[in-house]
């Protein structure tokens, strides 16, 4: 491999402790590769060239583990992020893992579920900002339903509405500078999962009493469970101003989520997400929610994450070359024209402009008549991925 596509800290990439930690474990086999300690992905990131390290909390410190063993634990990584220079940009709790949370974290049933989940969620933020972490991610995986006969639906919007005010407030006492992420995904592990998509969350946001705290962490494997175009979802975070965080992978569509390493499957949304980010000047987090093949080895998985970002970094280097391609800079200014004749129409609703719109003449034959070139566009697109341009 060249070196000219080496990351950098600037390029800001991340991975979870569960990503290289995967141990290849599937429904339908036992783990193949033996389990890294917090350290040792430390350093194997480090190794490979990324910028952070996420976690969830009991990705850290076993669930169980002794106050002691707990004391050991964060010791030990808080050296190993000084040792290799790398950072915690993001935090999560895990409230999928446990039997508690069968039926949901925020949403079960059981108030006694919802309430152990705000106080594991207190005590997972509580560590993440100790460790650095400016982002906090939800996601949901269990709250959701296989069927809709046993759980009140609206008491579950209303009930994760509350757990997230809760926690904004939670946040606002403690004085944290800590955003919230919220991550959508449709199904898996549950048979449906609330909020399913990206702009289902943003919706949401809107109802919470502090939505200015909160925004979204799309992920490209979860976008795509659904058949959605991953980087319209983005631009609609981004426009919001909600874009806080993003998972990035890769992943058939309609399929369970396969976590792909970035870019191996859908090389073309990979470049047009590239695209988009790099072109609206996106800061935060490039971070890969992914893991290596169950076939595997760790040399295999080092490659994986590597991969991941060398991607990225090629697909940057398309971005920048679409914007100096002199040809495909020609047909978009053919496809965007605009003789301003429309100008006296555009922007806010005024009285007189109806009145002149609803009198203006068009020539709906001609309208009708103008093809746009998106075949040669895309075309060309198409030919400067594979290199020939
Ligand atoms: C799965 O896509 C989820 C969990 O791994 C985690 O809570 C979140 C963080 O990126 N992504
Ligand atoms: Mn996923
Ligand atoms: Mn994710």
């Amino acid at each position: 491999m060249t070196n000219t596509y080496q990351p950098h800290s600037d390029n800001r990439f991340t991975f979870g402790l569960w990503t290289v930690g995967n141990t290849g474990r599937d429904p339908f086999g036992a783990p193949v590769r033996k389990a890294l300690s917090p350290v040792e992905i430390v350093r194997l990131l480090a190794e490979v060239g990324a910028y952070g390290v996420n976690f969830h909390d009991d990705d850290l410190v076993p669930i169980d583990a002794t106050p002691a063993a707990r004391k050991k634990i964060i010791a030990d990584f808080r050296k190993a992020l000084s040792d290799t220079g790398l950072v915690v940009p993001m935090a999560t709790t895990n409230l999928f893992g446990d039997p508690a949370f069968r039926d949901g974290a925020f949403t079960s049933n059981d108030p006694h579920v919802r309430a152990y989940a705000l106080q594991k969620t207190m005590n997972a933020i509580d560590l993440g900002v100790s460790l650095g972490a400016g982002i906090y991610v939800f996601w949901g995986g269990r709250e959701g339903t296989e069927t809709d006969a046993g759980k009140n639906l609206l008491d579950a919007q209303k009930w994760m509405r509350e757990a997230m005010n809760f926690l904004c407030g939670y946040v606002r006492d403690q004085k944290y500078a800590l955003k919230f992420a919220l991550e959508a995904k449709p199904n898996e592990p549950r048979g449906d999962i609330f909020l399913p998509t990206t702009g289902a969350m943003l919706a949401f946001i809107e109802t919470l009493d502090h939505p200015e705290m909160v925004g979204v962490n799309p992920e490209v494997a979860h976008e795509h469970m659904a058949g959605l175009n991953f980087t319209h979802a983005v631009a609609q975070a981004w426009d919001a101003g909600k874009l806080f965080h993003i998972d990035l992978n890769d992943q058939s569509f309609g399929r369970y989520d396969q976590d792909l390493r970035f870019g191996s499957h859908n090389l073309k949304s990979a470049f047009f997400l590239v695209k988009f980010l790099e072109d609206v000047g996106y800061t935060g987090s490039r971070h890969f929610d992914a893991h290596a093949y169950r076939t595997a080895d760790e040399d295999d998985v080092k490659a994986f994450a590597a991969g991941c970002m060398r991607t990225y970094l090629i697909l940057k280097e398309k971005a920048a070359q679409f914007w100096e391609d002199a040809e495909i800079q020609g047909l978009l200014a053919e496809i965007v024209a605009d003789d301003g004749a429309m100008d006296r129409f555009k922007g806010k609703y005024s009285p007189a402009k109806s009145k002149a719109l609803k009198a203006e003449a068009f020539d709906r034959g001609a309208l009708g008549r103008r093809g746009l070139p998106y075949e040669r566009l895309d075309q060309l697109v198409v030919e400067l991925l594979m290199g020939v341009r």
